[in-house]
């Protein structure tokens, strides 16, 4: 079974985050998720752009950028430069007054266009920006903070989304509290990826290979 595995780099050890980076993808890692919030949109200041230039700097897998900021649109430029063609960008549909806008700009600069779908976001709300993106990344908590606690209602929504991947062209993905025996359940109905924070992959026993082997073969 295929499915692609994200770092949550804001719950990374920022004391060395180059031996992070070089960890993971020895590891195995598909692809960096960078968690950018301006403390408006959501109430916590998580990573900024610095972040997500020294780690692109220092990773030769992709960037998963998750922008949690109000208005994306007015400073969409300055993400799309500090990252390479194939790099992801999602963006909160509501946080913008045309969001379609912003979407067209990341498709433009090569980019591979996403929405972030909160826990309290219908999948009708966002229907004709699933004809647009590539990716669509389902919250399973509310965006802010690592380390909260599963949102139990998001599983419906999922099975939705997945009855409508096919027809709209678009893949669905992961992000919170995402424990193996979601993992387990998920992945064979077709979710394409998980984002991994401090419930599976940081602050655990074992090296970041050991983790990652050990849920690529869903051996938990
Ligand atoms: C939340 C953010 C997420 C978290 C991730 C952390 O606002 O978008 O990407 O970083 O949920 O994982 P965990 O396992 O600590 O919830
Ligand atoms: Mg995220």
């Amino acid at each position: 079974m295929q499915f692609e595995l994200m770092a949550s780099m804001m719950c990374a050890n920022y004391g060395n985050l180059e031996k992070e980076v070089k960890e993971l993808e020895a590891g195995g890692i598909d692809s960096f998720h960078i968690d950018i919030m301006d403390g408006r949109y959501v109430p916590n200041f998580a990573m900024s752009l610095n972040d997500l230039r020294y780690i692109a700097s220092a990773a030769k897998k992709p960037m998963d950028v998750h922008l949690m900021i109000e208005h994306p649109n007015n400073r969409i430029d300055i993400f799309l430069k500090n990252l390479r063609p194939g790099d992801t960008i999602y963006i909160h549909p509501e946080a913008e007054y045309h969001p379609s806008t912003t979407l067209q700009s990341i498709i433009h600069a090569g980019m591979i266009p996403g929405i972030a779908i909160n826990p309290g976001t219908s999948v009708e709300t966002v229907m004709e920006m699933l004809r647009i993106v590539r990716k669509v990344l389902v919250m399973s908590v509310n965006p802010g903070n690592a380390g909260q606690m599963y949102l139990p209602y998001v599983g419906k929504k999922i099975t939705k989304l997945l009855s409508m991947k096919e027809d709209m062209d678009f893949e669905i993905y992961w992000d919170g509290a995402c424990s193996a025996d979601k993992i387990r359940e998920f992945a064979p109905k077709g979710v394409r990826g998980f984002v991994l924070g401090t419930t599976l992959l940081f602050g655990q026993n074992g090296s970041y290979e050991e983790t990652l082997h050990n849920i690529r073969e869903l051996r938990f």
